[in-house]
């Protein structure tokens, strides 16, 4: 409710000087008014969909900050959690099961999808970095928005676990991927750029290489999530950002180096 508040002190006021000289009435700032206070009372959606094991919990903690259990085992997710990250207010959350390891399985979750992929904001479509066989996302996606259930616009490919890409190995005194990693990191976004962007028209910015793990550009994908939300909603969403630093993942001694360098 950051942003919201302060736009309600302005249009609380009286019109600006320069806004009225540049034709704003009374009548407009009442109107933004209520615009603003409709978004506002639909709570953003975020749908998660993606295999078990993928990371779509991580993700979730990642971004909003919370200590949600993670399966390291067996799969424990519920189809809708309500978060409410530590700034802002709440978001819901649907954490839905990735098509294409059961047929019969397969068909009951489009029909999930049909029902709740057009309440979405942001559609993130969770992959593991390193998984080159594509041919069940192209499919999925071609059926999703082919049948009308997804708007490519509302859609996010996240590419998880980049961390664990090769060849190289995470440096995990500065938090960051090796030289060799960001290479195949590079070459991964472009493969699947290629591979997506012939089935669904998006803008390359909407995937986004990161590792829910290692909180590697958690923030570029909370970003891309906000502008695939669409202009009227982007603030909303903005206005709720509680995402992991990857800072806090770096080494003490390396970052005590930074701090004393930066004095
Ligand atoms: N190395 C690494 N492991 C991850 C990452 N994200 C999730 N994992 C691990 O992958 C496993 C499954 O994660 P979880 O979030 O439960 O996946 P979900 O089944 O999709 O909800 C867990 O052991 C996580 O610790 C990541 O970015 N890097
Ligand atoms: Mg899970």
């Amino acid at each position: 409710m950051r942003i919201l508040d302060r736009l309600r002190g302005l249009l609380r006021g009286s019109v600006p000087d320069d806004l009225r000289a540049a034709g704003l009435s009374e009548a407009d700032l009442r109107g933004l008014d209520a615009a603003i206070e409709a978004e506002a009372a639909r709570t953003p959606v975020i749908v998660l969909i993606g295999e078990t094991g993928v990371g779509k919990t991580s993700t979730l903690n990642a971004l909003f900050n919370k200590g949600l259990e993670i399966s390291h085992a067996k799969a424990c997710t519920q189809i809708e959690t309500e978060v409410v990250g530590d700034r802002g207010g709440p978001i819901t959350v649907f954490d839905m099961p990735g098509v294409g390891e059961d047929v019969d399985a397969d068909e009951q979750h489009i029909e999930t999808y049909r029902r709740v992929l057009p309440k979405a904001d942001v559609v993130l479509l969770i992959l593991k970095a390193d998984n080159r066989a594509m041919t069940h996302v192209q499919t999925t996606l071609r059926r999703l928005t082919s049948e009308g259930m997804l708007d490519p616009n509302r859609l996010v490919v996240a590419l998880n676990q980049v961390d664990l890409l090769q060849p190289g190995s995470w440096d995990s005194m500065i938090n960051l991927p090796s030289l060799e990693q960001e290479h195949t990191i590079d070459a991964r976004r472009s493969d699947v750029a290629g591979k997506l962007q012939k089935i669904a028209s998006f803008p390359a910015r909407q995937i986004v290489a990161y590792s829910a793990r290692t909180f590697y550009n958690v923030e570029g994908l909370f970003e891309a999530m906000v502008l695939a939300c669409g202009e009227s909603r982007a603030w909303l969403l903005a206005d709720r950002a509680s995402y992991a630093d990857f800072n806090q993942l770096v080494d003490p001694v390396v970052a005590d180096a930074n701090a004393e360098c930066a004095q």
